[in-house]
């Protein structure tokens, strides 16, 4: 179907208006893919995961930017700022850009992938790398939103999460009804609250039922977990090093009503799910976007899964934001000379199956 954005898409569901400027870079309806191998092998033959790495900028954040800019469009704006660990930030330049506004983003220095800063200054952000963590940076924001014409594009911005919640619709839409378990990452916690929304508006609206949320957060940077915030957050995956989340209710709302889980994972399990996502299925994963799966083969281990449920990981972020974490611990091909004879031989040596 022709990708016409989301405001284009699921206006009838947001609060959008003939004021409202039809925003799109195109996100949204990003696939649904049936697991082909990691299933199987957890005797899971119903799993899926819904790759938001491939949105226009590469992460789920463009839903919400898109209507968050319309809003921020027709309110007058001429300004968006946010704080970030580097999605929102490639996501609201990108808007910015394409709309001719300004985008201000506060990165907390040294904590973001390099795919993510390269993109902020490729689309022309002005960029403030502030000393301190994710929510040092969010904290400057808030107290920024007196600014004339400038518009805050966190995900405490309402309009984000209304933007967010039609990947919900999405999953149900793709695959033909509510699966009976999502996993998600969860950082600053907007995701799972807009996905929980979703489900909750189809089940008033359609009378479908609901699912289960299991929310995964990094061992160290697990404040809803602990039930307490982290003052230094620390995880190799960046995009959820996040102590303070601004949608704390949020997620235990959805934990809560949905009967599911909020969860840590370590890196090290990030990292080994993270690996086979695109060993194993071919599909690009940053650390963050990982973490669900990495959650979801401990549930299977510890039991807690039935083998006919219908379970989908959300893949929030494409791998190619964060090549540095990619490729640890792996070593570049050495060079060969270009001899058929050579490669004839390596070529033939063995093949993988699957
Ligand atoms: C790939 O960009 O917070 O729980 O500033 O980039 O809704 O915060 C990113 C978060 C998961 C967590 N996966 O979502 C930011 C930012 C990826 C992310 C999350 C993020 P939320």
């Amino acid at each position: 179907m022709y990708r016409a954005g989301v405001i284009a898409r699921y206006g009838r569901y947001l609060p959008v208006s003939d004021a409202t400027p039809e925003v799109s870079l195109g996100e949204g309806w990003t696939p649904l893919i049936r697991s082909r191998r990691i299933g199987p092998s957890l005797d899971l033959p119903q799993l899926f995961f819904k790759y938001e790495g491939l949105n226009p900028t590469g992460s789920f954040k463009d839903r919400g930017m898109a209507l968050a800019t319309a809003k921020a469009m027709e309110a007058g704006a001429h300004t968006l700022l946010c704080a970030s660990t580097g999605n929102t930030s490639a996501s609201a330049a990108a808007y910015a850009a394409r709309y001719g506004l300004r985008a201000f983003v506060l990165l907390p220095a040294g904590g973001v992938a390099k795919g993510k800063l390269a993109q902020a200054m490729a689309y022309g952000a002005r960029i403030v790398a502030v000393r301190g963590a994710f929510d040092d940076a969010l904290k400057l924001v808030r107290a920024l939103a007196d600014v004339p014409g400038v518009a805050i594009v966190n995900s405490i911005n309402p309009f984000r999460l209304e933007g967010q919640k039609t990947a919900g619709f999405e999953v149900v839409e793709q695959l033909g009804a509510v699966p009976d378990r999502v996993f998600l990452p969860v950082g600053n916690a907007g995701n799972i609250t807009a996905y929980w929304r979703a489900f909750r508006e189809l089940h008033e609206r359609e009378g479908l039922p609901l699912p289960r949320m299991h929310g995964a957060q990094a061992a160290g940077a697990a404040p809803l977990v602990t039930g307490k915030p982290v003052a230094r957050p620390r995880t190799i995956a960046s995009a959820i090093r996040i102590g303070n989340p601004a949608s704390w209710e949020g997620a235990i709302r959805a934990r809560d009503e949905s009967h599911g889980s909020l969860e840590a994972v370590t890196d090290a399990a990030i990292l080994a799910a993270q690996r086979r996502l695109g060993a194993e299925e071919g599909l690009l994963a940053e650390p963050a976007s990982a973490a669900p799966l990495a959650l979801l083969i401990r549930m299977v281990d510890q039991g807690l899964i039935a083998h006919h449920e219908r379970i989908v990981c959300i893949v929030t972020g494409n791998g190619l934001k964060d090549p540095t974490t990619l490729t640890r611990g792996l070593q570049l091909p050495a060079s060969v000379v270009p001899s058929v004879d050579r490669i004839r031989k390596l070529v033939s040596r063995g093949r993988r199956k699957g």
